[in-house]
């Protein structure tokens, strides 16, 4: 199947964590035939392009992102038949498949990493990064390097049998990374990509794509604080990687009209996303968006911050992944919008997302306004890698247990990964009534679940109905230019931008805040009245708390 890259543009990207979207078989986890299942749910949503977050074989030490065979798909959601089932209904609706592909590391159950712990002289061997320790004075080994681990704690583990051998691991110690310095490795990951892209899948959403080439071993700078760990600077958004980047672009996805989404993740600078889009990537996502909220203790973004970094990236590259929510970040009632006017807020987010420049990116549940938890999980019912984590570090600073855990709740993936709610019936339309899933529903599904608001025209959802027809309509807001000065007010949590082409020039206003907010001169002198898209009735003297406007001009 040969696509093109403009549906990347003109679609906006679904992304489903199968093990929460729909369960078809009642073991109280999601799979690949109750996808199959919702295609028609996700069509009349508008819905043309799914992520699918990993579905290969694995051990689930994070749920996935570790892989132990790339061209098989774990039973927990089906078979291959089932895929191919998926493949085909979905190309029957239009809709196009993109697959999560993770290679900075497998997981430790992959044969190569079998076959390298092994045989020291397995041609495995050189697939992962061995490094020899360093004696210490005490008789034992230092680890080769101060590296830390993206998910807290030493980014080494000695090797079994093997004194002061260790091999690295920048996540958890189950996932070993790849040795890109190996061309083995590219050949076998491109082997990988036209096994898939032969299925008919359009494209990959690639993690951490932005750190697998690691340029040298030196020990990194020590910093303070969670989230860049120590030795970052030596791998992240290096030439090697854009080198391999381009290469793999050019052989297996170019020819087929394939796509290429990269999670840049760490501190990369617009810089490095420019020469990512140099072709390398179709589009990225960056991280300064959701991150801007992560002091230790803040909890809100500051629109003035969030109106900031929006402009920059949106001012310098030419085509982001523009997302909010996914299965790493909480909803967007954490730390967007709060208090009575949040379901305006959620809209005038969904407005932003679907008319500044760029692709965007919806998680599932995010279309009919899916919260957190009301109260957060007990810990022992987390089943996320760094809720555990970053708990355990904290009892180990000696931090009360009441604030270690509401540390841990902030950085947790607990959240966003709940069993999704299709209607409010018991079992939620996710499984069976009799049914446990394999996380605890989220009582909040009884008031936010597709069914009752694909019933209720104020909803959110079919709010986003609309969105995706306004875009499908009107191709000012996919290829249009953008510009933030011509009408900026200088108010400091209002976002006012235009998008204009050869046949239609649109003007959106966004008030961030949960304030009114004044029109200004300019504005007014326009004398508009008749918004082609807004989240509230009419238009009124003043922007009302998270009111989303949009014009024609
Ligand atoms: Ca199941």
């Amino acid at each position: 199947m040969i696509h093109t890259k403009d549906f990347l543009k003109e679609h906006a990207v679904y992304q489903i964590y199968p093990i929460s979207f729909k369960d078809s078989n009642q073991d109280g986890k999601g799979d690949l035939k109750g996808i199959t299942s919702k295609l028609d749910y996700l069509h009349d949503i508008g819905i043309r392009i799914i992520w699918l977050s990993p579905i290969y074989c694995s051990p689930m030490a994070d749920f996935g992102y570790d892989i132990s065979d790339y061209r098989n798909i774990n039973p927990i959601f089906g078979t291959m038949d089932d895929f191919d089932e998926l493949m085909k209904e979905a190309t029957k609706r239009d809709i196009k498949i993109i697959m999560d592909l993770v290679v900075n590391h497998t997981s430790d159950q992959h044969e190569w990493f079998k076959s390298a712990l092994k045989d020291k002289n397995s041609p495995y061997r050189d697939y992962y990064i061995f490094k020899q320790g360093k004696k210490n004075s005490k008789g034992g080994f230092d680890y080769p390097n101060n590296w830390e681990s993206n998910f807290t704690g030493p980014a080494w583990e000695e090797v079994p049998n093997e004194e002061g051998m260790f091999y690295l691991h920048i996540f958890t110690k189950q996932q070993p990374d790849l040795n890109w310095h190996n061309p083995q490795v590219l050949k076998e990951v491109e082997d990988i990509i036209s096994f898939w892209m032969d299925k008919g899948v359009y494209g990959f959403r690639c993690d951490v794509i932005s750190e697998i080439y690691k340029e040298s071993f030196e020990d990194g700078k020590p910093h303070p604080g969670i989230g860049v760990p120590v030795g970052m600077e030596h791998y992240l958004a290096t030439q090697g990687n854009h080198d391999i980047l381009k290469k793999i672009s050019k052989d297996v996805i170019e020819p087929k009209g394939g796509v290429l989404i990269g999670e840049c993740g760490g501190p990369i600078t617009i810089e490095d996303g420019k020469k990512f889009m140099d072709k390398e990537l179709d589009t990225f996502f960056q991280f300064e968006t959701c991150n801007a909220y992560k002091g230790l203790f803040s909890t809100m973004v500051s629109p003035k911050k969030f109106k900031k970094i929006i402009t920059r990236w949106q001012e310098n590259i030419p085509w982001l992944g523009n997302y909010l929510e996914n299965h790493d970040q909480r909803r967007v009632f954490t730390h967007h919008v709060k208090g009575k006017d949040e379901l305006y807020g959620a809209k005038m987010l969904l407005t932003m997302q679907y008319t500044l420049k760029g692709t965007p990116f919806i998680y599932m549940g995010q279309e009919f306004a899916t919260h957190n938890y009301p109260e957060p999980l007990p810990l022992e019912e987390c089943q996320d890698i760094v809720t555990n984590n970053v708990y355990k570090m904290a009892r180990g600073l000696h931090l009360p247990k009441r604030l270690a855990l509401k540390i841990a709740h902030k950085y947790g993936r607990d959240d966003e990964r709940a069993p999704l709610a299709f209607s409010s019936e018991e079992g939620f339309g996710f499984s069976s009534p009799e049914v446990k899933p394999w996380q605890r529903y989220n009582p909040l599904g009884k008031i936010y679940n597709a069914k009752d608001a694909l019933n209720d025209p104020d909803s959110v959802l079919c709010y986003f109905k609309k969105l995706n027809e306004l875009r499908q309509s009107h191709k000012v807001f996919t290829y249009g230019d953008i510009n933030f000065q011509e009408y900026d007010t200088k108010q400091k949590d209002v976002l006012i931008y235009t998008r204009k082409d050869q046949d239609m020039k649109v003007l959106v206003i966004l008030n961030l805040s949960s304030k009114k907010r004044k029109f200004t001169k300019e504005i007014k002198q326009l004398k508009l009245s008749c918004p082609i898209i807004s989240n509230y009735e009419g238009v009124a003297d003043q922007l009302r708390p998270y009111e989303a406007l949009v014009f024609q001009l």
